[in-house]
């Protein structure tokens, strides 16, 4: 009998999907992970996990877990997880790409915008009582329309984002480790190596994934070559930035302001510097997050763990 563990609560018409083909086990928390012992312990006998990012799938748990066949990772980024090691057991491991590309860029933009005219500062202005009279520069931000715009990580993500910009009248800048002459010819992008990207760009975007080459790219070095009036966007992995040092930055004006969905430690604590800054717009993890996107994540998951279980190919498999 097969038996799928699912990590977080999600809604029954998926676990009925499940349930028509294995036993399944789920830990009914919507806000708390599974406890790590608890995980251990309910994939010995699993055929099949459903796991979000706080699911660290690595060699220790993958030793424990001798029948599982698949890990459907309900994200499209992996780095929770150990595909070389899961590979060589026969673990296949399945993301969610495509179905959530439009929803995060939209949420990139979202932020790109709301740092750029300071719009949550603006909302606490009028929260507070602040409000007493209109001024010439009350809350005066920056545009984005005709600004410089440099995507650090052109793939399905980075390129809605790009897209979006077409009506701001930008100049679109990216890196990215590969040439992408096909959106260079549709969108105008120009590929720049990194430091120009930050030498140049008024609005520094970064969608790329965590990879030992990403992580801790933006430093104080990357954040000293940034223009001083530039805002930094990052909708791709907390880890990629080194958020000491982007505070040190903000805080000696190297960069005006920062919009962050993903956090090197996620939840942040509390007492984190980044939470008293005004010009600083810090987000729980949301860039997929819309009913419909979040949807069509977990039924991609449920298809990929099918298709495993009835000894077919996965549909996004990453270390096939
Ligand atoms: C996920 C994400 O929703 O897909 C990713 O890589 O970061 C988000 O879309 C989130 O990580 C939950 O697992």
């Amino acid at each position: 009998m097969n038996k799928i563990v699912v990590t977080r609560q999600i809604p029954q018409k998926f676990i009925a999907q499940l349930e028509e083909i294995a036993e399944v086990e789920v830990w009914n928390e919507k806000f708390i992970p599974m406890p790590r012992e608890k995980f251990l312990l309910s994939i010995k006998d699993a055929t099949a996990c459903f796991v979000t990012l706080s699911e660290k799938i690595d060699e220790t748990c993958l030793n424990e877990a001798p029948n599982l066949k698949i890990v459907a990772n309900m994200a499209v980024g992996f780095d929770n997880i150990d595909i070389d090691v899961a590979k060589q057991k026969g673990v296949t491991v399945t993301n969610t790409p495509e179905v959530l590309t439009e929803t995060t860029a939209e949420l990139g933009f979202t932020l790109m915008l709301a740092t750029a005219r300071r719009i949550v500062e603006a909302e606490q202005y009028i929260q507070e009582g602040q409000w007493k009279s209109w001024g010439p520069y009350l809350l005066s931000g920056k545009d984005v329309y005709g600004s410089t715009v440099g995507i650090f990580g052109m793939g399905d993500i980075g390129k809605a984002f790009a897209k979006r910009l077409k009506g701001f009248n930008t100049k679109i800048l990216y890196h990215n480790r590969s040439r992408q002459e096909a959106t260079e010819n549709e969108l105008g992008a120009t590929w720049v190596s990194f430091d120009e990207l930050l030498e140049e760009s008024d609005f520094v975007v970064c969608t790329a994934p965590l990879t030992d080459e990403t992580k801790h790219k933006f430093n104080a070095s990357a954040f000293e070559k940034m223009k001083s009036d530039s805002i930094f966007i990052n909708i791709g992995r907390g880890a990629i930035v080194n958020e000491e040092d982007l505070v040190n930055a903000l805080n000696k004006g190297q960069l005006l302001a920062c919009g962050l969905d993903v956090l090197e430690q996620e939840p942040i604590a509390m007492d984190h510097p980044l939470l008293k800054m005004p010009n600083a717009v810090i987000l729980p993890h949301i860039g997929s997050a819309s009913e419909n996107t979040r949807n069509n994540m977990i039924q991609l998951c449920v298809d990929n763990i099918k298709a495993v279980l009835n000894n077919k190919s996965a549909i996004t498999p990453v270390n096939s």
